[in-house]
């Protein structure tokens, strides 16, 4: 029996979730509220670094939301996630490499706007746009003329990445002026597995009182 502990509006866990449903298998979703369950023993026995997402596989911990979308390919291979082919491959890795290192990280500077909260820094949203506008044109490139990153199919790639998205426009980041991308994340959006695991609004309310909380105790 597969279980994933998951956060509804943290794309890390996302990621997981969606290749869950779109590899159509069975498995048990619980939520772990980031407002401190995560510190609890039972889950630090599961996860040191008390972070989400986490699959346990009869047993077997997985932690790292890549090793386990890993974990996943191999052991469910169909439908299959990665190309065979050297240079698709090679694009869905950079893909998934540049959304962790890249395109995530610069949304720090965007919690303010997209959670309606205080202490925004001009200077920082300038560079997190700039940082975004540099992965989303990277991105147009490298679509190509396909329907998804290195393949006719979906891919871990589209999955890393498009699971990305929906914060950034919340955050008032437009696609529009990248027409792949656009059509692109409409065909994401369009699928049963990204309709069924969209953050609801009172998931986003929910987190936005956890963080207000977590300011007035700073
Ligand atoms: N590199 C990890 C990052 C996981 C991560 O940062 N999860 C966040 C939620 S987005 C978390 O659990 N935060 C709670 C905490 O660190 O206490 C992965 O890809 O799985």
């Amino acid at each position: 029996m597969l279980t994933l502990y998951h956060a509804p509006v943290s794309p890390n866990s996302r990621r997981v979730w969606v290749t869950l449903l779109e590899k159509g298998l069975e498995f048990e979703l619980v939520e772990v509220k980031l407002s401190g369950e995560q510190f609890k023993p039972d889950f630090l026995a599961i996860n040191p670094f008390h972070h989400i997402p986490v699959l346990v596989d009869d047993g077997f911990n997985v932690v790292e939301s890549l090793a386990i979308l890993d974990y996943l390919e191999a052991k469910y291979p169909t439908p299959t996630m990665l190309p065979k082919e050297v240079k698709d491959l090679a694009i869905v890795r950079m893909v998934q490499m540049v959304s962790v290192n890249e395109f995530l990280p610069a949304i720090n500077p965007l919690v303010p706007r997209i959670l309606d909260l205080p202490g925004e820094d001009p200077e920082k949203v300038e560079k997190a746009q700039q940082k975004i506008s540099t992965v989303l044109k990277f991105f147009e490139n490298l679509l190509e003329d396909r329907p998804y990153f290195g393949s006719d199919n979906i891919t871990l790639a589209d999955i890393v990445s498009g699971t990305i998205i929906p914060i950034f426009l919340r955050g008032g980041i437009s696609i529009a002026e990248y027409p792949k991308i656009s059509a692109w994340y409409e065909r994401l959006m369009a699928r049963p597995a990204w309709q069924a695991s969209e953050a609801t609004e009172a998931t986003f309310a929910e987190f936005r009182s956890n963080m207000l909380a977590r300011m007035q105790q700073q």
